[in-house]
């Protein structure tokens, strides 16, 4: 299904007069509105191929029909989005769930729909049918040589996927650690999956980088051989610099101070980027800002801080992804809304005054500093997102039109309701 801009255009006129009143009042307080907007414009967020079907726990998958069933499906479904809103300019696929048959095909596919490849994952965390050795106690930390090389060697393979397709960066996940005290030496599994990630990064391409994902716990509940920023950036400090520590905001303690994090690995240029979700207990895997859109307010404010202070291109020096897991909501509209939450997180952060803070700051003024970050997180952006996504052709309201055109149910009646996809 392929929803061209012209349709959209027309589809918009119903929304547009409402639009251009609230446009033309948040508009009128913001200085650099062009700058704004063509920031706006620019950001694209990554799509996981992973999560385009619904997600499930290990108490049940309620699947809700016209799931993608191949990757050509999925790459529909994420142009589908970028349709909608614009912003959802490239997928991150996850091998092997995900491995093109005919990788020229699948690259005009993705042209045809305007996505680029994002970072490409590799999946040492589940035994593949036929596997020779299991991952069951561990794969890079491995006390057994022949498992290390076997999870080496795949993500080598996925490295060359990732090339064939356009891919510039390997995202690296470790489920490994341990369930009990004493089933573990830690040094010997910290030095174990250091040196397979030293195999792993020699073989990255010259213009590569390797994101190394952190994770406080799950599926291992009494250590995570990379269980926080401190571990990923001493194998990241150590590896060298195309090495780079990702973040899953849903990966860390309750509490931990996620922005203060954030700041201080772009400090160290050691950011790789995000997977974007949000949560309220664990890894949960929700649509992003539907728990604590203030705390994402305040990563994007340490992020807008942070790369203007390094003169960073905001849209491409660092990865901007989803990873979410869609239990109850439609895959796609739950996506949707995390775009949206992403770009009105980014937006609030551009329109912080930036001289007034650093003026609380520096006279340690908390109540000032306070006024002047709630002061744009209180600004109902909504208008200046839109109108980016409007000017780049995308819809006003992007899940209103995909439910006036019943997408879903075109899905349904185009693959059925009995395909589950792969992923989580
Ligand atoms: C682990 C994780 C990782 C992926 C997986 C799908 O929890 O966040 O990024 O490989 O989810
Ligand atoms: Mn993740």
């Amino acid at each position: 299904m392929i929803l061209n801009k012209a349709f959209i255009e027309e589809r918009n006129q119903s929304y547009s007069a409402e639009h251009k009143r609230n446009y033309e009042f948040v508009s009128g307080s913001v200085s650099n509105i062009d700058e704004v907007l063509k920031k706006l414009i620019d950001f694209q967020v990554a799509i996981p191929s992973w999560a385009l079907g619904t997600g499930g726990t290990r108490f049940g998958r309620f699947s809700g029909g016209g799931e993608p069933a191949n990757l050509e499906q999925k790459i529909q479904d994420v142009g589908l989005l970028h349709a909608l809103n614009q912003s959802s300019g490239a997928i991150s696929l996850h091998i092997p769930w995900d491995i093109p048959k005919d990788t020229n095909a699948i690259k005009a596919l993705a042209a045809q729909h305007g996505l680029k490849f994002d970072a490409v994952n590799s999946n040492t965390f589940q035994d593949q049918p036929g596997q020779q050795y299991s991952y069951k106690f561990g794969s890079l930390q491995h006390i057994n040589k022949s498992v290390r090389r076997q999870a080496i060697e795949h993500n080598i393979e996925v490295i060359k996927n990732g090339v064939a397709l356009g891919s510039k960066a390997l995202t690296v996940w470790l489920a490994d650690g341990s369930c009990f005290p004493g089933q573990l030496n830690f040094r010997k599994a910290f030095q174990n999956t250091l040196e397979s990630l030293q195999e792993i990064y020699a073989a990255l391409p010259g213009d590569w980088k390797i994101f190394l994902e952190y994770k406080a716990y799950e599926p291992n509940f009494y250590s995570t051989t990379v269980a926080d920023w401190g571990q990923s950036l001493l194998h990241t400090s150590k590896l060298g610099n195309k090495a780079y520590t990702l973040v899953d905001l849903g990966h860390h303690l309750p509490n931990a101070n996620i922005e203060q994090i954030v700041s201080l690995l772009m400090m160290e240029n050691k950011l790789a980027g995000f997977h974007f979700n949000d949560s309220k207990y664990g890894d949960d895997d929700l649509t992003v800002g539907s728990i604590n859109p203030y705390q994402l307010f305040l990563i994007f404010n340490e992020l807008v801080e942070g790369m203007d202070a390094k003169g960073m291109n905001h849209a491409t020096d660092l990865a901007w992804m989803i990873d979410a897991s869609h239990n109850v909501k439609d895959p796609l509209e739950d996506l949707l809304q995390s775009v949206e939450a992403i770009m009105i997180a980014y937006a609030q952060a551009l329109m912080v005054d930036k001289t007034a803070l650093v003026e609380a700051q520096d006279t340690n003024d908390s109540a000032k500093a306070q006024e002047v970050l709630q002061a744009a997180y209180r600004t109902d952006v909504r208008p200046l997102v839109a109108e980016a996504r409007v000017t780049a052709g995308g819809a006003l309201q992007p899940l209103q039109l995909f439910r006036s055109l019943k997408i879903r149910e075109q899905l349904i009646a185009e693959r059925g309701t009995k395909i589950i996809s792969t992923g989580l």
